[in-house]
Protein backbone atom coordinates (compact mmCIF):
# COMPACT_ATOMS: atom_id res chain seq x y z
CA UNK A 1 0.00 0.00 0.00
CA UNK A 2 1.37 3.85 -0.78
CA UNK A 3 -0.73 6.60 1.96
CA UNK A 4 -2.08 9.41 -0.67
CA UNK A 5 -2.80 11.33 2.56
CA UNK A 6 -3.90 11.48 6.06
CA UNK A 7 -6.34 13.64 8.20
CA UNK A 8 -6.02 14.57 11.82
CA UNK A 9 -8.88 15.41 14.11
CA UNK A 10 -9.65 15.78 17.52
CA UNK A 11 -13.16 15.54 18.65
CA UNK A 12 -14.83 16.23 21.73
CA UNK A 13 -17.04 13.12 23.54
CA UNK A 14 -17.97 14.34 26.81
CA UNK A 15 -18.47 11.18 29.78
CA UNK A 16 -21.74 10.08 30.84
CA UNK A 17 -20.67 10.14 34.43
CA UNK A 18 -16.68 11.36 35.27
CA UNK A 19 -14.49 9.13 35.89
CA UNK A 20 -11.89 9.55 38.42
CA UNK A 21 -8.55 7.61 38.76
CA UNK A 22 -5.52 8.34 41.10
CA UNK A 23 -3.77 10.93 38.80
CA UNK A 24 -7.18 12.81 38.11
CA UNK A 25 -10.86 12.92 37.01
CA UNK A 26 -11.34 13.27 33.34
CA UNK A 27 -15.54 14.71 31.79
CA UNK A 28 -14.59 15.74 28.56
CA UNK A 29 -12.37 13.26 26.29
CA UNK A 30 -10.59 15.08 23.36
CA UNK A 31 -10.03 11.89 21.02
CA UNK A 32 -7.28 12.47 17.89
CA UNK A 33 -8.26 10.24 15.12
CA UNK A 34 -6.01 9.15 12.10
CA UNK A 35 -7.82 8.91 8.97
CA UNK A 36 -5.47 7.32 6.67
CA UNK A 37 -6.25 7.00 2.53
CA UNK A 38 -4.22 4.22 0.40
CA UNK A 39 -3.91 3.95 -3.15
CA UNK A 40 -7.46 2.55 -4.75
CA UNK A 41 -9.34 4.86 -1.98
CA UNK A 42 -9.44 2.39 0.89
CA UNK A 43 -9.63 4.11 4.31
CA UNK A 44 -8.63 3.36 7.44
CA UNK A 45 -9.03 4.62 11.01
CA UNK A 46 -7.18 4.76 14.14
CA UNK A 47 -7.49 6.57 17.14
CA UNK A 48 -4.41 7.93 19.72
CA UNK A 49 -5.17 7.11 23.51
CA UNK A 50 -3.28 10.01 23.97
CA UNK A 51 -5.03 11.85 27.33
CA UNK A 52 -5.74 15.56 27.57
CA UNK A 53 -2.99 15.97 30.01
CA UNK A 54 0.66 13.95 30.16
CA UNK A 55 -0.72 12.30 33.68
CA UNK A 56 -0.94 8.71 33.08
CA UNK A 57 2.28 8.67 30.97
CA UNK A 58 4.35 12.02 29.01
CA UNK A 59 1.87 11.60 26.17
CA UNK A 60 -1.26 13.79 25.62
CA UNK A 61 -3.01 15.05 22.62
CA UNK A 62 -0.63 17.59 21.51
CA UNK A 63 2.53 15.58 21.93
CA UNK A 64 0.77 12.64 19.22
CA UNK A 65 -0.14 15.43 16.78
CA UNK A 66 2.84 17.26 16.95
CA UNK A 67 4.59 13.78 16.41
CA UNK A 68 1.99 12.61 13.93
CA UNK A 69 2.43 15.76 11.77
CA UNK A 70 6.22 16.11 12.01
CA UNK A 71 7.73 12.90 12.26
CA UNK A 72 5.50 9.56 11.67
CA UNK A 73 3.89 11.23 8.68
CA UNK A 74 7.06 11.94 6.62
CA UNK A 75 7.97 8.89 7.39
CA UNK A 76 5.04 7.21 5.77
CA UNK A 77 4.29 9.61 2.93
CA UNK A 78 5.52 8.39 -0.57
CA UNK A 79 6.67 5.03 0.70
CA UNK A 80 5.33 1.51 -0.42
CA UNK A 81 4.39 -0.49 2.46
CA UNK A 82 4.23 -4.45 1.64
CA UNK A 83 2.35 -4.93 4.96
CA UNK A 84 0.94 -2.86 8.37
CA UNK A 85 3.53 -4.86 10.25
CA UNK A 86 6.42 -3.34 9.10
CA UNK A 87 5.61 0.04 10.58
CA UNK A 88 6.61 -0.73 14.03
CA UNK A 89 10.31 -0.79 12.64
CA UNK A 90 9.66 2.31 10.70
CA UNK A 91 8.74 4.04 13.50
CA UNK A 92 11.70 3.26 15.20
CA UNK A 93 13.71 5.90 14.71
CA UNK A 94 11.60 8.11 17.02
CA UNK A 95 11.78 7.30 20.23
CA UNK A 96 9.03 6.68 22.63
CA UNK A 97 5.50 8.68 21.42
CA UNK A 98 3.79 5.39 21.24
CA UNK A 99 0.17 6.95 21.44
CA UNK A 100 0.99 8.79 18.07
CA UNK A 101 2.37 5.70 16.66
CA UNK A 102 -0.49 3.38 17.28
CA UNK A 103 -2.84 6.03 16.35
CA UNK A 104 -1.46 5.58 12.95
CA UNK A 105 -0.10 2.33 12.54
CA UNK A 106 -3.71 0.87 13.62
CA UNK A 107 -5.06 2.70 10.97
CA UNK A 108 -2.90 1.75 8.14
CA UNK A 109 -3.90 -2.13 9.50
CA UNK A 110 -7.38 -1.52 9.08
CA UNK A 111 -6.63 -1.08 6.10
CA UNK A 112 -4.33 -3.74 5.21
CA UNK A 113 -7.37 -6.04 6.16
CA UNK A 114 -10.14 -4.43 4.32
CA UNK A 115 -7.85 -4.70 1.03
CA UNK A 116 -7.72 -8.58 2.02
CA UNK A 117 -11.15 -8.17 2.31
CA UNK A 118 -10.45 -9.54 5.68
CA UNK A 119 -11.95 -9.04 9.48
CA UNK A 120 -8.77 -7.21 11.41
CA UNK A 121 -9.16 -9.85 13.76
CA UNK A 122 -8.25 -12.95 11.64
CA UNK A 123 -5.58 -10.86 9.67
CA UNK A 124 -3.50 -10.29 13.49
CA UNK A 125 -4.21 -14.03 13.86
CA UNK A 126 -6.74 -13.76 16.28
CA UNK A 127 -9.00 -16.89 17.00
CA UNK A 128 -11.55 -16.14 19.05
CA UNK A 129 -15.40 -15.70 17.92
CA UNK A 130 -16.70 -13.63 21.46
CA UNK A 131 -14.37 -11.44 24.11
CA UNK A 132 -14.75 -11.39 27.70
CA UNK A 133 -15.64 -8.27 29.05
CA UNK A 134 -14.85 -6.26 32.40
CA UNK A 135 -15.63 -2.91 34.00
CA UNK A 136 -13.31 -0.32 35.22
CA UNK A 137 -15.17 1.50 37.72
CA UNK A 138 -13.94 5.02 38.42
CA UNK A 139 -13.23 6.20 42.29
CA UNK A 140 -16.46 6.48 43.70
CA UNK A 141 -17.72 9.73 46.06
CA UNK A 142 -19.17 6.95 48.54
CA UNK A 143 -19.16 3.70 49.11
CA UNK A 144 -23.16 3.47 48.26
CA UNK A 145 -22.27 5.19 45.03
CA UNK A 146 -19.44 1.99 44.31
CA UNK A 147 -21.69 -0.71 45.04
CA UNK A 148 -24.62 0.57 42.85
CA UNK A 149 -21.96 0.64 40.32
CA UNK A 150 -20.85 -2.43 40.62
CA UNK A 151 -24.50 -4.24 41.03
CA UNK A 152 -24.86 -2.40 37.57
CA UNK A 153 -22.38 -3.68 35.55
CA UNK A 154 -22.88 -7.18 37.45
CA UNK A 155 -26.70 -7.03 36.31
CA UNK A 156 -25.33 -5.91 32.72
CA UNK A 157 -23.29 -9.76 32.49
CA UNK A 158 -19.77 -8.32 32.91
CA UNK A 159 -17.02 -10.99 33.90
CA UNK A 160 -15.22 -9.10 36.51
CA UNK A 161 -15.13 -5.91 38.28
CA UNK A 162 -12.32 -3.61 38.48
CA UNK A 163 -12.30 -1.10 40.78
CA UNK A 164 -9.79 2.46 41.02
CA UNK A 165 -7.78 3.11 44.24
CA UNK A 166 -5.44 6.13 46.13
CA UNK A 167 -4.16 6.08 49.01
CA UNK A 168 -6.85 6.86 51.75
CA UNK A 169 -9.13 5.09 49.03
CA UNK A 170 -8.19 1.47 49.00
CA UNK A 171 -8.63 -1.14 51.76
CA UNK A 172 -12.22 0.26 52.45
CA UNK A 173 -13.59 0.22 48.86
CA UNK A 174 -11.87 -3.10 48.59
CA UNK A 175 -13.03 -4.48 52.14
CA UNK A 176 -16.84 -3.45 51.56
CA UNK A 177 -16.91 -4.97 48.08
CA UNK A 178 -15.94 -8.54 48.98
CA UNK A 179 -18.67 -8.31 52.00
CA UNK A 180 -21.03 -7.22 49.70
CA UNK A 181 -20.31 -9.73 46.97
CA UNK A 182 -18.07 -12.75 48.21
CA UNK A 183 -17.80 -14.50 45.07
CA UNK A 184 -17.20 -12.33 42.12
CA UNK A 185 -13.99 -11.64 40.54
CA UNK A 186 -12.70 -8.06 41.84
CA UNK A 187 -9.11 -6.32 41.31
CA UNK A 188 -7.67 -2.88 41.82
CA UNK A 189 -5.89 -0.71 39.37
CA UNK A 190 -3.80 2.18 41.40
CA UNK A 191 -2.01 4.12 38.73
CA UNK A 192 1.44 3.90 40.34
CA UNK A 193 -0.18 5.77 43.15
CA UNK A 194 2.23 3.61 46.09
CA UNK A 195 5.80 3.65 46.72
CA UNK A 196 7.27 0.29 48.24
CA UNK A 197 7.04 1.63 51.33
CA UNK A 198 2.85 1.28 50.97
CA UNK A 199 4.27 -2.92 51.13
CA UNK A 200 2.29 -3.57 54.05
CA UNK A 201 -0.90 -1.33 53.29
CA UNK A 202 -0.54 -2.81 49.64
CA UNK A 203 -0.36 -6.59 51.86
CA UNK A 204 -3.82 -5.91 53.42
CA UNK A 205 -5.16 -6.20 50.54
CA UNK A 206 -4.10 -10.33 50.22
CA UNK A 207 -7.26 -10.84 52.50
CA UNK A 208 -9.73 -9.97 49.94
CA UNK A 209 -8.43 -12.77 47.13
CA UNK A 210 -8.17 -9.95 44.19
CA UNK A 211 -7.60 -11.42 40.87
CA UNK A 212 -4.80 -8.93 40.84
CA UNK A 213 -3.25 -5.22 41.76
CA UNK A 214 -2.96 -3.16 38.95
CA UNK A 215 0.61 -1.35 38.58
CA UNK A 216 0.03 -0.28 42.45
CA UNK A 217 3.80 1.15 41.88
CA UNK A 218 6.28 4.06 39.34
CA UNK A 219 4.89 4.28 36.27
CA UNK A 220 8.30 3.20 34.94
CA UNK A 221 9.96 1.06 37.66
CA UNK A 222 9.47 -2.74 37.03
CA UNK A 223 12.39 -3.16 39.72
CA UNK A 224 10.35 -2.43 42.96
CA UNK A 225 7.38 -4.10 41.07
CA UNK A 226 9.83 -7.18 41.40
CA UNK A 227 10.41 -6.76 45.12
CA UNK A 228 6.60 -5.74 45.95
CA UNK A 229 5.61 -9.30 44.22
CA UNK A 230 7.58 -11.27 46.60
CA UNK A 231 5.98 -9.89 49.21
CA UNK A 232 2.50 -10.26 48.24
CA UNK A 233 0.35 -13.11 47.21
CA UNK A 234 -1.98 -11.28 45.04
CA UNK A 235 -1.00 -11.46 41.75
CA UNK A 236 0.74 -7.71 40.42
CA UNK A 237 -0.85 -7.09 36.76
CA UNK A 238 1.54 -4.30 34.87
CA UNK A 239 0.13 -1.45 32.96
CA UNK A 240 2.01 2.02 32.47
CA UNK A 241 5.73 -0.13 32.70
CA UNK A 242 5.11 -1.78 29.87
CA UNK A 243 5.82 -0.23 26.80
CA UNK A 244 7.53 -2.82 24.23
CA UNK A 245 7.92 -7.20 24.29
CA UNK A 246 11.68 -5.97 25.77
CA UNK A 247 10.77 -4.92 29.23
CA UNK A 248 7.45 -6.82 29.03
CA UNK A 249 10.49 -9.43 28.92
CA UNK A 250 12.26 -7.99 31.47
CA UNK A 251 9.38 -7.59 34.01
CA UNK A 252 8.94 -11.60 33.55
CA UNK A 253 12.06 -12.82 33.79
CA UNK A 254 12.29 -10.51 36.87
CA UNK A 255 8.73 -11.60 38.47
CA UNK A 256 7.59 -8.33 38.47
CA UNK A 257 4.00 -9.21 37.48
CA UNK A 258 1.83 -12.55 37.12
CA UNK A 259 -0.28 -10.91 34.22
CA UNK A 260 0.09 -8.16 32.14
CA UNK A 261 -2.41 -5.42 30.67
CA UNK A 262 -1.58 -4.67 26.70
CA UNK A 263 -2.60 -1.33 25.43
CA UNK A 264 -2.44 -0.52 21.79
CA UNK A 265 -1.30 3.04 22.72
CA UNK A 266 1.06 2.29 25.31
CA UNK A 267 3.07 -0.48 22.75
CA UNK A 268 2.43 1.51 19.91
CA UNK A 269 0.20 -0.51 17.87
CA UNK A 270 -0.94 -3.79 16.96
CA UNK A 271 2.62 -5.09 15.79
CA UNK A 272 3.83 -4.79 19.54
CA UNK A 273 0.75 -6.12 21.12
CA UNK A 274 1.12 -8.97 19.26
CA UNK A 275 4.70 -9.76 20.33
CA UNK A 276 4.14 -8.75 24.07
CA UNK A 277 0.71 -11.45 23.82
CA UNK A 278 3.68 -14.08 22.31
CA UNK A 279 6.12 -13.29 25.17
CA UNK A 280 3.71 -13.54 27.79
CA UNK A 281 1.77 -16.63 26.03
CA UNK A 282 5.73 -18.37 26.09
CA UNK A 283 5.86 -17.53 29.33
CA UNK A 284 2.83 -18.71 30.77
CA UNK A 285 1.66 -15.20 31.43
CA UNK A 286 -2.03 -14.30 30.57
CA UNK A 287 -2.73 -10.85 28.95
CA UNK A 288 -6.32 -8.75 28.60
CA UNK A 289 -6.92 -5.72 27.00
CA UNK A 290 -6.77 -2.47 28.81
CA UNK A 291 -8.94 0.47 27.90
CA UNK A 292 -7.92 4.09 27.77
CA UNK A 293 -11.68 5.83 27.62
CA UNK A 294 -11.75 5.07 24.05
CA UNK A 295 -14.48 5.82 21.21
CA UNK A 296 -15.55 3.25 18.94
CA UNK A 297 -12.66 3.53 17.06
CA UNK A 298 -10.21 2.83 19.74
CA UNK A 299 -12.63 -0.08 21.13
CA UNK A 300 -12.33 -1.80 17.78
CA UNK A 301 -9.10 -2.23 17.86
CA UNK A 302 -8.81 -3.33 20.86
CA UNK A 303 -11.75 -5.96 20.20
CA UNK A 304 -9.41 -7.30 17.19
CA UNK A 305 -6.55 -7.40 19.50
CA UNK A 306 -8.50 -9.03 22.04
CA UNK A 307 -9.18 -11.89 19.75
CA UNK A 308 -5.82 -13.18 20.12
CA UNK A 309 -5.66 -16.56 21.81
CA UNK A 310 -3.52 -15.49 25.52
CA UNK A 311 -6.25 -12.90 25.60
CA UNK A 312 -7.82 -15.23 28.47
CA UNK A 313 -8.90 -12.62 31.21
CA UNK A 314 -11.71 -10.42 31.03
CA UNK A 315 -10.17 -6.64 29.84
CA UNK A 316 -12.05 -3.07 29.88
CA UNK A 317 -13.18 -3.06 26.87
CA UNK A 318 -16.87 -2.62 27.39
CA UNK A 319 -19.87 -1.54 25.91
CA UNK A 320 -20.58 2.02 23.99
CA UNK A 321 -23.11 3.25 26.40
CA UNK A 322 -21.84 3.09 29.32
CA UNK A 323 -19.78 5.52 28.24
CA UNK A 324 -21.11 8.05 25.33
CA UNK A 325 -24.55 9.11 25.16
CA UNK A 326 -23.92 8.06 21.36
CA UNK A 327 -20.80 6.67 20.11
CA UNK A 328 -19.05 7.67 16.61
CA UNK A 329 -19.32 3.86 15.16
CA UNK A 330 -22.41 2.36 13.91
CA UNK A 331 -23.31 -0.18 14.83
CA UNK A 332 -22.25 0.48 18.60
CA UNK A 333 -20.03 -1.89 20.74
CA UNK A 334 -22.74 -4.42 22.51
CA UNK A 335 -21.97 -6.50 25.58
CA UNK A 336 -24.21 -9.67 25.30
CA UNK A 337 -26.16 -10.57 29.10
CA UNK A 338 -23.25 -12.99 29.11
CA UNK A 339 -20.82 -10.11 29.18
CA UNK A 340 -19.04 -11.13 25.49
CA UNK A 341 -18.46 -9.25 22.64
CA UNK A 342 -18.83 -10.70 18.99
CA UNK A 343 -15.46 -9.87 17.28
CA UNK A 344 -16.68 -8.82 14.17
CA UNK A 345 -16.60 -10.87 11.01
CA UNK A 346 -16.64 -7.81 8.89
CA UNK A 347 -13.37 -6.47 6.45
CA UNK A 348 -11.25 -4.27 8.68
CA UNK A 349 -12.16 -3.08 11.81
CA UNK A 350 -15.81 -4.41 11.02
CA UNK A 351 -17.41 -1.46 12.44
CA UNK A 352 -18.32 1.56 10.30
CA UNK A 353 -17.10 5.48 11.56
CA UNK A 354 -20.36 7.94 11.27
CA UNK A 355 -18.25 10.20 9.35
CA UNK A 356 -20.68 12.64 9.75
CA UNK A 357 -21.24 12.67 13.23
CA UNK A 358 -17.69 12.86 13.78
CA UNK A 359 -17.12 15.95 11.32
CA UNK A 360 -19.55 17.89 13.35
CA UNK A 361 -17.96 17.05 16.71
CA UNK A 362 -14.29 18.06 15.23
CA UNK A 363 -13.10 20.96 16.65
CA UNK A 364 -9.64 20.95 14.93
CA UNK A 365 -8.48 19.26 11.68
CA UNK A 366 -5.20 18.39 9.77
CA UNK A 367 -4.99 17.05 6.09
CA UNK A 368 -1.51 15.87 5.55
CA UNK A 369 -0.50 15.27 1.97
O1 LIG B 1 -5.13 2.48 34.00
O2 LIG B 1 -6.44 1.24 32.94
C1 LIG B 1 -6.10 2.38 33.27
C2 LIG B 1 -8.57 4.97 31.93
C3 LIG B 1 -7.72 6.00 31.62
C4 LIG B 1 -6.38 5.86 31.89
C5 LIG B 1 -5.88 4.68 32.44
C6 LIG B 1 -6.74 3.63 32.74
C7 LIG B 1 -8.10 3.80 32.52
C8 LIG B 1 -9.10 2.80 32.83
C9 LIG B 1 -10.38 2.87 32.06
O3 LIG B 1 -9.00 2.00 33.72
C10 LIG B 1 -10.62 1.70 31.21
C11 LIG B 1 -11.77 1.93 30.28
O4 LIG B 1 -12.90 1.65 30.69
O5 LIG B 1 -11.55 2.39 29.14
MG1 LIG C 1 -4.40 0.59 34.52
Amino acid sequence: MRIQKITLREIHLRLLSPFQTSFGTTELRRILFVEAIADGGIAGWGESTAGEHPFYCYESIETAWYILRDYLWPIVRGREIASASEVLNLFAQVRGHNMAKAALETALWDIEAKQKNMPLAKLLGGTRAEVPCGVSIGIQPTLDKLIGKVEEALAAGYQRIKIKIKPGTDVEPVRTLRERFPRIRLMADANSAYTLGDAPLLKKLDAFHLMMIEQPLGYDDIYSHAQLQRQLESPICLDECIHDVENARAAIELRACRIINIKLGRVGGHTSARQVHDICQANSIPVWCGGMLESGIGRAHNIAMSSLPNFSLPGDVSASKRYWAEDIIEPEVEVSPQGTIRVPTEPGIGYTPRVDRIEALTQRREVLE
